[in-house]
């Protein structure tokens, strides 16, 4: 599949619409979407894991691969929406959680009753000298081994205690990953996403050194690359299907060999280097300004060196692990529709292929949340009690980090109306709406002028037409300017040049804009002799010929 004329919608199942009335989103209301998914023109969406699981983790605790969540419909509300997204030109993109499953599905079952089969499916150490086989701690908070008394053994797990680490280095585990995703090649998906699949590789079981976590010893391992390539020869590389892989704490040079089509391995990843540029001192539950200059600088380092080795990336700023980019980069405030439309404008203009969150396209913003049980997320809840307990914050402190930082940022119930619950269901949302859904909600942004989704639908048209920004390679223009970030991608001697501002006031600008004529930009008019970009102005030019 051609990654550079694909353009992916995310969709967090349980938030997008209820069609039951039980406040969790399901599939049919996906399929009741379909014709304005259509009309923005996406050619994918990936939807987060939608098998049955018990939800300690959303989804990411999958208990039966091979299933559908009762909660989001039938196996055949799944078919029926694979066939109406074909016939609209969208396929759809299935969540691949292959690091861990739930403690509840049927594998660890059967090794919790003794059967060493499956126990061999996941990761078993002795303890050592009264102490955990290892000091890693978990992702979620908490140490990353769980005590099974049975066996007077730890078992793994990187993120929550109910999800126990696969062993991939029994070739048994790397059968059955393989028939899952035949599986739903069969059922006519189009795409996988590989949630942290870079941590597949348990290299050594040592103990992290000082200010290690221990990352080190199952981050990017050689076998990653094994793993991959015989998912691509024995399942995906015969079916016209495009993978992205999570990459935890990785490496261009990691990303970019991952990626190469020569390599089969995958088409392309997600790295999350430019969303820790407001971690203060490289913790994320901090409050810090972003900086600015570093988040250009690994767009530079990203773009360019992808390029050099012939990797692909996949470019976002929002998926349901992130606040709002409006909110953290943006000021969805004073300059909503405009800062929205430039940071859209940066992740479809550069070399890679564009993703972006349900919600996004109608300008949805960080919930206003008023106290920590407006939170669901694990991540949030244990990270509230490590605020209150280990750097005893205060409770304004604790919420003002939690709305800044926390994952349900991302996973709001979709605003379609201003209706009761925004329209997204008749019962009791899973998960609180925002406020704000009084005017930020699709059915009011879509009879706006100049809306948001207008123009992230102008751009989603281009991004599939325009050869240059599918392909053109990137020359990095002032990059130490405090306040743009400019760039040309060429193709074939022909130039298009992108400026964008990422504050709030006037930025002066030194480039002569008089050779270029414009594509698309997120202000009414266009002067080639400003002597400034307005606030969150953005500029996609094309040189005249
Ligand atoms: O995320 C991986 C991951 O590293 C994040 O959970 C990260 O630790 C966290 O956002 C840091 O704040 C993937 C999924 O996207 C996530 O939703 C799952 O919770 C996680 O894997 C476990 O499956």
């Amino acid at each position: 599949m051609d990654c550079s004329k694909q353009v992916v919608y995310q969709i967090y199942p349980k938030s997008f619409q209820d069609t039951t009335g039980n406040g969790r989103g399901d599939l049919n209301g996906i399929t009741s979407h379909l014709d304005y998914l259509q009309d923005l023109g996406i050619t994918m969406i990936w939807f987060n894991p939608i098998f049955p699981s018990p939800q300690k983790d959303n989804g990411y605790d999958v208990s039966n691969y091979t299933a559908i969540n009762p909660d989001y419909g039938t196996m055949d509300d799944f078919e029926t929406l694979v066939r109406e997204a074909g016939k609209r030109g969208i396929g759809i993109m299935l969540d691949m959680v292959f690091n861990h499953t739930s403690t509840e599905h049927e594998w660890f079952q059967k090794a919790l009753a003794g059967n060493r089969k499956y126990k061999d499916y996941y990761i078993w150490k002795k303890g050592k000298d009264g102490h955990l086989p290892t000091n890693w701690p978990s992702k979620f908070g908490g140490p990353a081994w769980q005590y099974v008394e049975k066996f007077d053994e730890y078992c793994l797990h990187l993120f929550d205690p109910t999800q126990a680490d696969l062993n991939l280095a029994n070739p048994d585990v790397r059968n059955e990953l393989v028939n899952v995703l035949k599986f739903w090649i069969e059922k006519g998906v189009k795409g996988f996403r590989f949630d942290v699949v870079n941590l597949i590789d348990k290299m050594a079981f040592e103990d992290a050194p000082e200010g290690s976590e221990g990352k080190e010893f199952y981050t990017d391992g050689p076998k990653v690359n094994d793993y991959l390539h015989q998912l691509h020869v024995e399942a995906l590389g015969n079916a016209d299907v495009l993978t992205v892989g999570e990459m935890s704490a990785t490496s261009v040079e990691k990303c970019s060999g991952y990626s190469k089509p020569e390599n089969e391995e995958l088409s392309m990843c997600f790295n999350f280097h430019h969303l820790k540029v407001d971690y203060k001192d490289k913790q994320k539950w901090t409050l810090m300004p972003f900086d600015f200059q570093e988040l250009k600088d690994l767009f530079f380092e990203w773009d360019v060196k992808m390029e050099e080795e012939g990797g692909w990336n996949a470019l976002f700023w929002n998926c349901h692990d992130q606040p709002r980019a409006l909110s953290r980069f943006g000021d969805p405030v004073h300059y909503p529709k405009e800062s929205a439309k430039m940071l859209v404008s940066v992740i479809f203009t550069r070399r890679g292929t564009p993703y972006f969150l349900y919600g996004d396209e109608i300008g949805m913003t960080n919930l206003n949340s008023r106290s920590v049980a407006d939170y669901d997320d694990v991540e949030s809840h244990n990270a509230a009690d490590m605020l209150k307990h280990e750097q005893h914050k205060s409770d304004d402190e604790i919420l003002a980090i939690l709305q800044a930082k926390s994952r349900d940022n991302g996973r709001t119930p979709m605003q379609w109306t201003n209706g009761t619950n925004g329209g997204f269901t008749s019962g009791q949302p899973w998960l609180r709406l925002n406020d704000n859904l009084e005017t930020v909600n699709a059915e009011s942004v879509l009879q706006e002028e100049d809306s948001i989704y207008d123009y992230y639908k102008k751009l989603i048209a281009l991004k599939k037409t325009n050869p240059i920004l599918q392909h053109g390679t990137t020359r990095t223009l002032l990059q130490t300017d405090k306040n743009l970030y400019a760039y040309v991608r060429e193709l074939d001697s022909e130039e298009i040049l992108c400026v964008h501002n990422f504050f709030g006031h006037p930025a002066p600008l030194s480039l002569d804009l008089h050779e270029y004529e414009r594509i698309l930009s997120n202000y009414s008019d266009f002067d080639p002799d400003a002597l400034a970009l307005r606030p969150y102005e953005s500029l996609i030019l094309k040189k005249k010929n």
